[in-house]
């Protein structure tokens, strides 16, 4: 069933016609998901198993690292002085402008970044609107520009101590630092910030998963919960040319 004239997307935003344009074509509203929480929290692996249980859906994963800004001069001589567990690490301005480029029905292009040079790299990576777009980092429940995008906020919650052994295994081997320096940055930046920043921000999640990815009842729960939304998000469509605003309009 497709209403004719639907404007409400599922994302408590309303849909307003531009004066005098009359060429619009269908398109289906992605359904986002946040998914948040502390470094090495189990967040990309939660998202994979997302990802895989809902195979039959066309799904894209942003992952909100891509989005760090590249180093300056300053910055690449001092590296351990800067704190990339700060939102103000993040290009938030390019995020938002690329969320709605693909929530209009576009392709966009999402920077490449590298943990080694801390800069964006090569040509970055075109992505195709979807079903569903999961965003996944850090301190993507920060801002509340990016949280009201989310149709469903998940903040995965794992034991720091845990959370330290396997970001020490991960930057020793995948991104080539030494303890001392993944030690003295954790201390410095990452615990802080976590503290002052991605804690407080699970408040606003809609669904905590304790212990991440080994919480397989959670993760069900939550893909049966995604596919009830998405057979009525499918009943959503919007208008391409037409722009989102916020509302408070339900259906
Ligand atoms: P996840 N990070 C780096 O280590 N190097 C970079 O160039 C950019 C980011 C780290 C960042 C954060 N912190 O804790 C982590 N530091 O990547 C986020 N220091 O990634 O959520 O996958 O752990
Ligand atoms: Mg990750």
């Amino acid at each position: 069933m497709d209403a004719d004239f639907p404007v409400k997307s599922h994302n408590q935003s309303c849909i307003q016609l531009p004066n005098g344009d009359s060429e619009y074509s269908r398109i289906k509203v992605p359904f986002i998901i946040g998914v948040a929480g502390g470094t090495a929290s189990g967040k990309t692996t939660v998202c994979n198993v997302i990802i895989s249980r809902l195979h039959d859906r066309r799904v894209v994963l942003i992952n909100q690292d891509s989005f760090y800004h590249s180093f300056n001069d300053e910055q690449a001589a001092n590296p351990q002085g800067y704190n990339f567990d700060h939102p103000d690490s993040f290009d938030t301005e390019l995020l938002l402008s690329c969320m709605e480029t693909i929530i209009k029905g576009q392709s966009v292009n999402i920077p490449d970044y590298d943990y080694k040079t801390h800069n964006k790299s090569g040509p970055g990576r075109m992505v195709n609107p979807s079903d569903v777009i999961i965003l996944e980092g850090i301190l993507v429940l920060h801002d509340e520009r990016v949280r009201d995008l989310m149709n469903i906020k998940i903040f995965v919650d794992s034991d720091s101590d845990v959370r330290l052994g396997r970001r020490i295994k991960r930057d020793t081997v995948e991104r080539g630092r030494n303890i001392q320096y993944v030690l003295d940055q954790y201390d410095k930046h990452v615990k802080p910030s976590f503290e002052e920043f991605v804690l407080p921000s699970k408040k606003h999640a809609d669904i905590i998963i304790p212990r991440g990815a080994d919480n397989d009842v959670a993760i069900d729960l939550i893909v049966q919960h995604i596919r009830t939304k998405l057979g009525q998000h499918d009943l959503c469509k919007i208008y391409q040319n037409l722009f989102v605003i916020p509302s408070t309009f339900h259906i």
